[in-house]
């Protein structure tokens, strides 16, 4: 299984460590195609952006988005890239989990909140301490789909 998993880059890095948990459990289940997202080394400034150029990392994620089977996206720290990322996966027709944690005291924005159908796309709202049991369940989930 091919997953694309979506975390706020220039956005704000302040949630680096809930997603490099979330990738660690992601490749229990498959190939992470970005888990460069999660890597602690990778600034919001996205310094090795100007080496790759914009246009490159945008056509490359496309392409990967294009090929996974599952997209996770952790969408507590707002981004446009994340935001821009479910957009064309929900026109892609991918399964989408969306991960949020209230406790950030943060409002989700109403267009990813009011997208869960349930189904195809859902929101999770979680806490740190649970989330490889909120993603087991989602696997588990799946599997049977
Ligand atoms: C080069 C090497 C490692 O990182 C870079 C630079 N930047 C990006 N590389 C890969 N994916 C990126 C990069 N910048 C944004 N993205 C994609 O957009 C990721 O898949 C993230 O899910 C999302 C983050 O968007 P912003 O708006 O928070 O940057």
């Amino acid at each position: 299984m091919k997953v694309y998993f979506c975390g706020s880059i220039r956005g704000g890095r302040d949630d680096v460590l809930v997603y490099r948990k979330i990738v660690n459990k992601l490749q229990s289940y498959g190939s992470v195609l970005t888990e460069h997202v999660s890597s602690s080394e990778l600034s919001e400034r996205g310094e090795d952006a100007a080496a790759a150029g914009d246009r490159a990392i945008h056509d490359r994620d496309v392409d990967w988005l294009r090929q996974s089977d599952v997209v996770v996206a952790e969408v507590t720290q707002p981004s446009l890239g994340v935001g821009y990322e479910l957009g064309r996966a929900v026109d892609m027709k991918k399964k989408i989990f969306c991960l949020f944690r209230p406790s950030s005291g943060r409002r989700l924005s109403a267009m990813i909140r009011g997208a869960d159908d349930g189904e195809l796309f859902v929101v999770r709202d979680y806490s740190e301490d649970e989330v490889e049991n909120v993603l087991e369940e989602f696997f588990s989930n799946l599997k049977r789909t």
